[in-house]
């Protein structure tokens, strides 16, 4: 059987476009590209970790009662400054807890990455705090403690008040081995400082110390002065009372000006005050100040440290209590020009 040559030639090309049209309809299976199929390297499956740069912290402070608060605001300023955070939401509450509360729920409102919460008072939080919570917005107690759950927040830094008034009473207890009276000017009625330290100080003094008297001058060197006053209207100082334990330096400092005023000398009585501030460094060398309890001001490394890790998921300490010791006036004078604050 001959076939034409043309005929031939027509069914090589039909056979050639059977060949190829089958090939283009039904694309070889591709071999899995490296990007889409195998799976994420565990770096690109994690969201980059966040930076200082992304923070926004809100920092709601309790007032602008004393120079240890004074030195606890500018550690926050210009530790998020040297950070060079995203935003901090700082605001003054004047000592008092309502406008604590109300600048914790604007911060809330403003979806903030954390809040670090200096409370004025121990009680009243637990309603603001679960507020938080179910915002997942994550709250650091910094210095004064709470008293709600432990539940309700991330951490809690800030120093061992409870200590520090117990390492008063020891110095009473060191100047006054055969007993006498003290008088107490203590702090912010309620806070976490006042409660401890005077918690402290009863838990260490020795039985022959009686404390005569507690009053409270609220941290501030206005409102100790007439509470001073008082004092020495109704105690005999130096009979009636050889000391006095006074809760911080600035309220020591309307101490002095109110004993100055009664006829009162440096050293005639035993006083010992908490923070460790300029001022209570000059009282010490000026003879007023028998011991001087360190309590550090100078949280905000830390707390933007903590806060940061728990943007990232990390967790912190539940407590981180700082290292505080206590001073003397025989080295007053040396180290009072050292002194951050
Ligand atoms: C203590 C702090 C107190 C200081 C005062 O940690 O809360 O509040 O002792 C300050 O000086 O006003």
């Amino acid at each position: 059987m001959k076939f034409s040559k043309a005929l031939l030639f027509f069914v090589l090309v039909v056979a050639l476009i059977a060949i190829v049209g089958c090939a283009s309809a039904t694309p070889a299976a591709q071999p899995p590209a490296a990007s889409s199929a195998a799976p994420a390297s565990s770096a690109a499956s994690q969201a980059a970790a966040k930076t200082y740069k992304d923070m926004t912290l809100c920092y709601p402070q309790l007032g602008a009662e004393s120079d240890w608060r004074t030195a606890n605001t500018a550690s926050f300023k210009e530790t998020a400054q040297t950070l060079g955070i995203k935003q901090l939401v700082f605001s003054d509450a004047q000592q008092k807890q309502e406008n604590q509360i109300s600048a914790v729920r604007a911060c809330i409102q403003q979806k903030v990455d954390v809040i670090a919460l200096p409370p004025v008072v121990e009680d009243g939080w637990d309603a603001v705090l679960n507020e938080a919570k179910n915002a997942k917005i994550p709250v650091i107690v910094v210095d004064r403690s709470v008293s709600a759950d432990k539940s309700l927040y991330a951490s809690h830094i800030g120093s061992d008040m409870v200590l520090e008034g117990e390492r008063a009473a020891a110095e009473f207890n060191k100047m006054m081995p055969n007993g006498g009276a003290v008088l107490e000017l203590s702090g912010t009625t309620g806070s976490g400082a006042a409660v401890g330290r005077a918690k402290g100080f009863r838990n260490k003094i020795n039985a022959n110390i009686k404390i005569l008297d507690s009053q409270t001058g609220n941290f501030t060197r206005a409102e100790a002065v007439p509470v001073m006053q008082a004092f020495l209207k109704k105690y005999k100082a130096g009979t009636d009372f050889q000391g006095i334990f006074i809760h911080n330096d600035d309220m020591g400092i309307g101490a002095i000006e109110a004993l100055k005023a009664a006829g009162v000398k440096p050293g005639d009585l035993k006083i010992v005050s908490v923070d460790g501030t300029r001022g209570g460094f000059q009282a010490m060398v000026d003879g007023w100040f028998q011991a001087d309890v360190e309590c550090n001001p100078l949280l905000g490394p830390q707390v933007f440290e903590m806060a940061l890790k728990l943007m990232n998921g990390q967790t912190i300490d539940r407590e981180v209590l700082t290292n505080e010791t206590v001073y003397y006036p025989d080295k007053a004078k040396d180290l009072l020009p050292t002194r951050k604050y």
